[in-house]
């Protein structure tokens, strides 16, 4: 029979749909329909307001028993490619030192650059996939994976080898960033100078070439990198045509978050010390505030993200689990949207918005991911849970049932 109808792969039905469509809401579906085609979803959307029946719409059509379905998560600022482990650190820290005390006492984000120096990239591989699936199991489709433990040539290309391949072991999109400025490296010390010409004019246009950068990232702060220093490398970035994003005002206020916005940034992250005037400049440039409440929580931080004022001025907010070995040994994204609920008091709307839509903003993915609407790519998680503001309120138990990546079944 002739209908005109193009067969879909895939059409999923029974089953309610979180679209996220539109600027608020949770733009629910009730009783509601997918169709995958490729990699893309070509219709979701009332099952009622489908023109055949389902066997003539599709080849394959799968039942989801009335579960929820939501974009796949996005967890937009990871560090989850280290060797080794800074449980020592934390025990440190629960005795008493600071994280600062211990970064100035040479361990800190150097501690993790010895161990991930010494791992080959088969090591480095083995000890980071379990992050990454693990984050999978908790339903996320989409992992930025930051370098920025190498601090020389070798060791930030084998990091941002092994964040390719894990994209490619597990079958979901990675995006690469250089995280250039991290930590001044042994071999610059007193030449800070020369570490960030190096990077400039060396390593980033290196690593670039061998296609393992898509974005560029630093760590403004009084104990990592100054402006001055952020905005050479930034200058370099955007004259190679690299995106970049920025660690702002964690600690301290530096005017990291308005710097970011001067050169366009993706994202300014953390932001506790941000001002509003700062928040206003972010708002013009459409830069996203990366909330990352679980460094906080480690960090014992009591200075909150200027979350009224992101509000006022429109800023999307994306929320991430930042999963490194020193401030963020977190390797749940459900559990960041809790936590970004329960110390910064976001809704559950807003954390599920900063784990998909405003998280695919975070990556320069808007129009292509973080909603479940035609056109954009076919990565659903499926729930078995009542209500969207689940997806916040429990803490652990179980993730997803069902997890498609760019159409296909990842479990
Ligand atoms: N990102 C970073 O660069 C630091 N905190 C953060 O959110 C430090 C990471 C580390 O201590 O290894
Ligand atoms: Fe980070």
């Amino acid at each position: 029979m002739k209908t005109g109808h193009h067969r879909w792969d895939r059409l999923l039905l029974d089953a309610r749909v979180a679209t996220l469509a539109g600027e608020r809401g949770y733009g629910l579906i009730e009783d509601a329909a997918i169709g995958i085609a490729g990699h893309q979803i070509v219709y979701a959307g009332r099952r009622a307001d489908l023109p055949l029946t389902p066997d003539m719409m599709a080849d394959r059509v799968e039942l989801l028993g009335g579960a929820l379905v939501t974009p796949a998560l996005i967890d937009a600022h990871t560090h989850l490619v280290f060797a080794g482990h800074r449980a020592a650190e934390f025990e440190q820290r629960l005795h008493g030192a600071s994280y600062q005390q211990i970064a100035e006492a040479g361990g800190g984000i150097l501690g993790s650059v010895r161990a991930t120096r010494a791992a080959s990239e088969d090591e480095l591989f083995a000890a980071s996939l379990p992050r990454a699936r693990a984050l999978l199991r908790d339903g996320v489709g989409t992992i930025e994976i930051k370098s920025g433990y190498g601090l020389d040539l070798a060791g930030e290309r084998s990091q941002l080898r092994v964040a390719r391949r894990i994209g490619e072991a597990l079958g979901i999109d990675v995006l690469c960033t250089y995280l250039a400025l991290h930590a001044l490296p042994p071999e610059f010390a007193d030449r800070r100078d020369a570490f960030v010409e190096t990077v400039c004019r060396e390593w980033l246009p290196q690593l670039q070439a061998e296609g393992l950068v898509d974005a560029v990232d630093a760590f403004c702060e009084g104990i990592a990198f100054s402006p001055a220093e952020i905005r050479r490398l930034f200058a370099a970035a955007r004259a190679l045509q690299l995106p970049v994003k920025l660690h702002a005002d964690q600690l301290s206020d530096l005017d990291g978050a308005a710097i970011a916005a001067e050169f366009g940034a993706l994202s300014a992250d953390h932001i506790e010390y941000t001002s509003e005037a700062a928040v206003a400049r972010m708002a013009a440039a459409g830069t996203v505030a990366m909330l990352l409440p679980a460094a906080f929580y480690c960090l014992r931080e009591t200075r909150l993200p200027p979350i009224d004022a992101l509000r006022r001025h429109g800023v999307a907010m994306a929320v991430a689990t930042d999963l490194n070995p020193g401030t963020s040994p977190l390797q749940s994204l459900r559990t960041a949207m809790n936590l970004a609920c329960t110390l910064f008091r976001l809704t559950p709307e807003e954390a599920l918005r900063g784990t998909t839509v405003n998280a695919a903003r975070a990556l320069g993915l808007d129009g292509r991911k973080g909603r479940v609407v035609a056109g954009h790519d076919a990565d659903l998680a499926v729930w078995e849970v009542g209500t969207p503001a689940e997806l916040s309120y429990w803490i652990g138990g179980n993730g997803p049932v069902a997890l498609f990546c760019g159409g296909e079944r990842r479990y």
